[in-house]
């Protein structure tokens, strides 16, 4: 009888998804379709034969030590009295989900500021001219940083002032950037870009970051066994890695790549993995760092790469980004997104990619085994990012000689081209998107070059046709139905006047579905936004780029109180900011920066916290009263933006425009009455 039932359960199939319910969007459910039919397994599929631990999705369980893992899940019927609960050092939840929780913001400041500290050498190399693949290219962007950095652009020569060799600033603000990671004393230079009762806040609780890799580091020795106890003291390192992760390493990234390989100003593209072709080598570059990507657009786009491709029977070069790369070479260069984090095997799927270049972050193993089953050569290019399969191609990538590395590439795309197999398959599903904004863009569509300043938006947001701000970022989770919670969530927002900065794959998100554009505003928006998004031509959702540009959206909510009007701190604007499907260690990293310069952000999904109430409840209620910001948790999209909006609505009490608001919609009406 045992015997029989082993014999049923080996052969009854794994369970698959459903594509409709897997996904929103067409392409992507054509493609687990296929997947299906030809028998590979996708992300899709793997996550309906593996749930996720009930224990650990709370944030309780602790493997810190060979004593444990200790797993202390919640009482049936939740906890009454004193919560007795403790490990077997007697650690509490409180501190073993604040210690999980703040290694994750360790983790995910990490792997931004390791970014940019990949972009700061590359940006020194640069400018001390030791490579001839990278160059400055935006020197007023470089001039602004400087500035900032409190770095000399003249130089008075025989009683003259004169301006300084650019080549000289350059390696001047290299140099300083670098050392933000490990300077030995002093706190990083950027904090003070914030507004000044922001820093002020930052001071008195005692979380102004050191150096960038010191508060990293601090927190994997605070959350070691037997170290800190307190989770409020736990939480305030959260506050100071991740400020060295807002404030310092993503900012920084942000900056040089802007100086290194151009600020984004606002281009057009297209988006979704309809944007490969059946007749061109397809290339797609996935992963996070605009070192490599920038290396394989330019190497693409040559004369000479062109002619090979034609050579092999292929009519150009397609390139495509997924995940930020995506971001970084569409802002930039206007390539095409071919899709967000869950559409990655996907486009090996379609048969038709003819190399996956991958570097750091977001990166499925499993592309390794569905590449085998194509002719797809996947190409690995970061010394710390390499896979076990023996089908992968390590080509490692250095400044030093870039773009025969991405010419090497390139080529082994080009040569792959013939290897296709006859099933092709390429949804023909693609949207236009507009992207490339940013603080020094927006302020020119929306501040006027008259004005200089974000006093429109301010002025906008004053009258009440825009009802207020939203940040709205983050990845995809195949625990939820791919792009919904985006979606939803920001067409809701718009709906209600409230213009949504977006960045990662939220923004690859929206440029699927057709909200990266000035017309999105006539189909989707309240008539407020809709007015100011026809009379400036813009986006409802204007795009601000990848992860690490989420440094942008700080640095645009500072210029609007900088503007005047709404406040003199980030947490009096009315603003919000949410990450509906996160996955990323790094979106902790980010939602408690976020929350530590004062803004209201909110979760989809879950947060690793629900297991420690008390822990909980400090991340959600009583840290605002430090810094104007605190955390929540909405897995419903609808009410997430709910939410988001009636603190939206009660910022703009406090500041007294909410009659503003009411007075230009009645005033509306009236005037509509007259007309008829
Ligand atoms: Fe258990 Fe304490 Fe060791 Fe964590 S540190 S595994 S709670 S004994
Ligand atoms: S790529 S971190 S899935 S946004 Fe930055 Fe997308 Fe999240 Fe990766």
């Amino acid at each position: 009888m045992a015997e029989a039932i082993k014999a049923k359960k080996a052969a009854k199939a794994p369970k698959l998804a459903d594509p409709i319910g897997a996904s929103i969007d067409p392409a992507t459910q054509e493609m687990i379709k296929r997947a299906q039919a030809l028998g590979i397994d996708t992300v899709f599929d793997r996550a309906e034969q593996m749930k996720p631990c009930n224990i650990g999705i709370q944030g309780i369980c602790c493997k810190n030590c060979a004593m444990g893992p200790c797993r202390l899940p919640l009482p049936k019927g939740g906890i009454e009295g004193e919560d007795t609960r403790k490990g077997l050092c007697g650690a509490t939840a409180n501190t073993i989900s604040a210690r999980n929780f703040a290694r994750m913001v360790a983790a995910g400041a990490a792997a931004h500021s390791d970014h940019g500290r990949t972009v700061a050498e590359v940006f020194v190399s640069a400018a001390r001219k030791e490579t001839d693949a990278y160059k400055i290219k935006d020197v007023n962007k470089l001039l602004a940083v400087a500035k900032v950095m409190g770095i000399d652009t003249t130089v008075e020569v025989d009683g003259e002032v004169m301006d300084r060799d650019t080549d000289e600033i350059a390696v001047e603000v290299g140099e300083k950037a670098l050392a933000e990671w490990g300077k030995p004393e002093g706190e990083l230079m950027y904090l003070k870009r914030a507004p000044e009762p922001l820093y002020e806040k930052w001071t008195k609780a005692g979380v102004k970051p050191r150096n960038i890799d010191r508060e990293i580091v601090d927190i994997m020795h605070r959350t070691h066994m037997g170290v800190d106890q307190d989770y409020k003291n736990i939480v305030k390192q959260c506050s100071r890695a991740s400020l060295a992760d807002g404030w310092g390493g993503s900012m920084l990234a942000t900056d040089l790549q802007d100086i290194l390989f151009g600020t984004p100003y606002p281009l057009q593209a297209e988006a979704n993995l309809g944007v490969m072709k059946v007749d061109h080598v397809n290339i797609i570059v996935h992963g996070h760092e605009p070192v490599l990507s920038e290396m394989i657009v330019a190497t693409a786009q040559k004369s000479e790469m062109l002619d090979y491709a034609k050579s092999k029977g292929a009519k150009g070069i397609q390139l495509g980004g997924i995940c930020c790369t995506a971001n970084e070479i569409f802002q930039r260069h206007g390539v095409p997104q071919a899709g967000t984090y869950l559409q990655q095997e996907l486009a090996i799927i379609t048969g038709a990619c003819d190399a996956m270049v991958v570097d750091v972050q977001c990166v499925f193993q499993n592309l390794a085994n569905v590449a085998k089953c194509f002719h797809t050569k996947l190409v690995t290019t970061h010394p710390m990012a390499k896979m076990e399969q023996d089908n992968v191609v390590h080509i490692e990538f250095d400044e030093h000689h870039a773009l025969e590395d991405a010419e090497k590439i390139v080529k082994m795309a080009i040569d792959n081209f013939g290897n296709r197999g006859s099933e092709v398959m390429i949804p023909q599903h693609k949207a236009s998107a507009i992207g490339g904004f940013g603080v020094e863009s927006i302020e020119y569509h929306l501040g006027g070059t008259f004005r200089g300043t974000y006093y429109t938006l301010n002025d906008n947001i004053i009258n009440g046709r825009i009802r207020g701000i939203a940040g709205v970022v983050g990845c995809n989770n195949a625990r939820s139905r791919h792009n919904e919670a985006h979606i939803t969530l920001v067409k809701e927002l718009i709906k209600n006047d409230v213009i949504v900065l977006t960045t990662g794959c939220n923004g690859i998100a929206c440029a699927m579905e057709g909200l990266l554009t000035p017309e999105a505003a006539g189909v989707y928006c309240g008539p407020g936004l809709k007015e100011v998004c026809e009379t400036v031509g813009i986006p409802p959702v204007l795009h601000l780029g990848s992860c690490v540009d989420n440094s942008r959206i700080l640095l645009a909510a500072t210029e609007v109180v900088k503007a005047g009007g709404l406040g003199k701190d980030l947490c009096d604007l009315p603003a919000a900011g949410a990450a509906p499907e996160w996955m990323s260690e790094k979106a902790i990293a980010i939602g408690q920066y976020f929350v530590t310069s004062g803004v209201y952000t909110l979760f989809g999904i879950t947060l690793p916290i629900s297991g420690a109430p008390v822990f909980g409840d400090y991340l959600r209620k009583d840290i605002e009263k430090l810094y104007g910001g605190k955390w929540d948790i909405a897995p419903d999209p609808l009410e997430m933006a709910r939410l988001m909006i009636a603190h939206i609505d009660q910022k703009r009490k406090e500041l007294g425009i909410d009659k503003a608001r009411e007075r230009q919609l009645m005033s509306m009406e009236d005037r509509q009455k007259l007309e008829a």
